[in-house]
């Protein structure tokens, strides 16, 4: 029996088969290659299982392979790291230009970490019927401007105000896996509330569900939506860090600066003086928005500062 786990809580799983739920443990140990993992299944996991005799609960015996995750350090313990989600076909990075503002710096940061676990992004700015300055029109205009370009979608909205979010957003979710991501505060549970109506319901449900006393708000959690998808609900994303990448390889997760790797006259080039270096070349002549090689100088000097 085939299925894939949309909440777990660390020992237990909540695995969907077909329309139906079906609570879950573990048998055995799970093989992990070359990763000391906290979890050795994650929401987003495809998994096998067998129906436990007489009982509603199954065993799970396989993970499939994933296709991607995202991860993070586990606070917990050292040298571990702990995978937040898996089998993800995009990312909405929700944003807003006031109350709270969401600065350039992070949206590059999380679109490095997107770049780096293969996961396309839609950027939506939300909360558009606020009152807005000169300042946050000229900040929208910068988003449009920078990252359209570079083929990441910008939709602003106002998932309160507007009639038309579900319209607008359930062709782009449906049939995919869409981890929804953003500063606390910018609507990101408002926007799962339009999408996902019994979210709110499924929450309670599945708290009640789960062993009483276990902290669920640490890990995600993936809704079901109708016609086929999901939402995964990701909290703590201001530990949604950039991991382990080398300086040498930060570069390729900017995509504009991707396509001219390996033209630089050093092969390790980290573009910051170097001789020779396309990449200066190509800001130079405006093809690099400065703010994003601004974002590439900042998060290369903070990597370092964690060695
Ligand atoms: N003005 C305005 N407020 C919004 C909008 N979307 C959400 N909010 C409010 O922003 C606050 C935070 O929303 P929430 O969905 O909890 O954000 P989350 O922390 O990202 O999940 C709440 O008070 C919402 O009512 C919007 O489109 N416009
Ligand atoms: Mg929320
Ligand atoms: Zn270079």
């Amino acid at each position: 029996m085939k299925g894939r786990v949309i909440k777990s809580t660390g020992s237990w799983y909540m695995v969907q088969v077909g329309d139906k739920l079906l609570q879950c443990r573990l048998r055995g140990k799970f093989k992990q290659d070359d990763l000391k993992l906290t979890n050795p299944i994650a929401v987003g996991d495809y998994v096998e299982m067998e129906q436990e005799q007489d009982q509603d609960t199954a065993v799970i015996t396989e993970i499939l392979p994933r296709e991607n995750y995202i991860i993070r350090k586990s606070t917990r313990k050292t040298h571990f790291s702990h995978i937040m989600a898996s089998n993800i076909d995009q990312a909405f990075l929700v944003v807003t230009l006031r109350n709270p503002r969401t600065s350039l710096g992070f949206i590059d940061r999380f679109l490095v970490s997107a770049e780096s676990f293969r996961i396309p992004t839609t950027i939506v700015v939300n909360k558009m019927d606020q009152k807005h300055t000169d300042k946050d029109w000229a900040f929208l205009e910068d988003i449009m401007e920078i990252y359209e370009p570079l083929g990441y979608p910008v939709i602003p909205m106002s998932v309160l105000v507007d009639e038309d979010v579900e319209e607008k957003l359930m062709p782009l979710l449906q049939g995919k896996t869409t981890l929804l991501t953003g500063h606390s505060g910018v609507g990101k549970s408002s926007l799962l509330n339009k999408i996902v109506p019994e979210a709110t319901q499924a929450i309670k449900d599945i708290s009640k569900f789960t062993t009483k006393g276990v902290h669920t708000t640490t890990f995600a959690e993936m809704f079901p939506i109708k016609d086929g998808g999901y939402i995964i609900d990701t909290p703590g994303i201001k530990e949604f860090g950039i991991l382990d990448i080398d300086d040498n390889e930060l570069s390729h997760y900017f995509v504009e600066m991707r396509q001219y790797l390996g033209q630089c006259k050093y092969n390790n080039c980290k573009h910051l003086n170097e001789p020779g270096c396309v990449v200066l070349e190509k800001l130079e002549k405006g093809y690099i928005h400065p703010y994003r090689y601004d974002s590439y100088i900042r998060i290369l000097h903070e990597e370092d500062s964690y060695r």
